[in-house]
């Protein structure tokens, strides 16, 4: 009889079925990381080749997913999706953060051109005359727009003072004039961020880029579809604001990122306001009507019902007119 336990050989045979266990784990690791960098060279070459033909949405996307390989060493496969990148220029959705000083930042999302349907169908419900009649505008070039209302963490960091009935960093600024909106943009373009694009300015959106970016290519009520029953996911309005100006970002975005474009405050837009000016075809890029008394607000706020909040509605009140409920957001913009 063999002097060994039951234990000690159980013990070997252990060790021997780890081993075997670590080499193939060994073997296995070895057999994925060649498969990652076969991955990765075969979608470098055809980045590659797609660049040296100058087609650059198809040479990102080879950039990409050889990145997406998971191969290690992939600096040739994002240089080429940095250049492709800057050829293409920014993309539906991409953000840009502007950091104002101080630590306070800015996020911005590329809004595509495109053309739209301005206004509402006869038919909708709760439209106002001044909403028609409904016709297709071009916007002719992408912009830059900002991802909330302007803050007031961000308007005290830029303009050293803060109009705000409810006071709140992150709270849109409120009681804010035509005017002082206005001269917010010309102080970022004294001194613009860092990371501001070149040849951008920061201006009000026009009336029509504001609703083209509202919509996000819907023609229904909201831009989230009609269901008034769905306006708390998307909205502060009367029926849940508790009668105050809400933190900006709390509701969910529109198809393009954009938050609080129905409700919490209402947003200066950079047009005159003329109740018939959409019977005058000035598509591409309508810059509003000539002077008049007025200035246009657009999208409704904490203090309004469903009717006020939708894509459509506009509001005018005198450009010195300040309220609890009046703000803004910014557009970056190449004009
Ligand atoms: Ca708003
Ligand atoms: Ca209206």
């Amino acid at each position: 009889m063999l002097g060994i336990s039951f234990g000690a050989w159980h013990g070997f045979r252990m060790l021997a079925v780890d081993r075997e266990q670590k080499l193939y784990a060994t073997t296995r690791r070895e057999i994925e990381s060649l498969k990652r960098k076969t991955d990765y060279q075969s979608n470098l070459y055809r980045a590659e080749y797609f660049e040296r033909n100058r087609d650059w949405p198809a040479a990102a996307a080879a950039a990409e997913a050889a990145i997406n390989s998971g191969w290690e060493e992939n600096s040739a496969a994002g240089a080429i999706l940095e250049r492709s990148r800057k050829q293409l220029g920014p993309q539906r959705g991409e953000a840009i953060i502007l950091d104002l000083s101080a630590g306070v930042k800015m996020e911005l999302v590329w809004i595509e051109a495109g053309d739209f349907l301005m206004g509402s169908a006869d038919g909708e419900k709760g439209r106002y005359p001044d909403e028609g009649p409904q016709h297709r505008v071009e916007i002719s070039r992408g912009f830059w727009m900002g991802k909330h209302e302007v803050t007031q963490e961000q308007y005290q960091e830029i303009m050293k003072s803060n109009p705000s009935d409810f006071q709140g960093g992150n709270l849109p600024v409120e009681r804010v004039s035509w005017d002082n909106a206005l001269l917010f943009c010309e102080n970022l373009n004294q001194s613009p961020p860092a990371e501001t694009p070149e040849g951008y300015k920061f201006r009000l959106p026009t009336e029509a880029e504001w609703e083209y970016a509202c919509r996000a290519d819907s023609q229904t009520e909201y831009h989230f579809g009609s269901d008034r029953g769905q306006l708390d996911d998307y909205a502060w309005s009367s029926a849940n604001s508790r009668s105050k100006a809400n933190p900006v970002g709390h509701k969910k975005p529109n198809a393009w990122g954009l938050h609080d474009m129905h409700g919490n405050v209402w947003e200066w837009c950079r047009d005159w306001y003329d109740s018939g000016y959409y019977n005058a075809d000035s598509s591409p890029d309508p810059s509003g009507p000539p002077p008049s008394s007025s200035r246009v607000l657009r999208g409704g706020s904490w203090l309004n019902g469903p009717r006020d909040l939708r894509s459509a509605n506009r509001d005018c009140v005198r450009s010195g007119s300040q309220a609890s409920d009046f703000g803004f957001r910014v557009v970056l913009a190449e004009r």
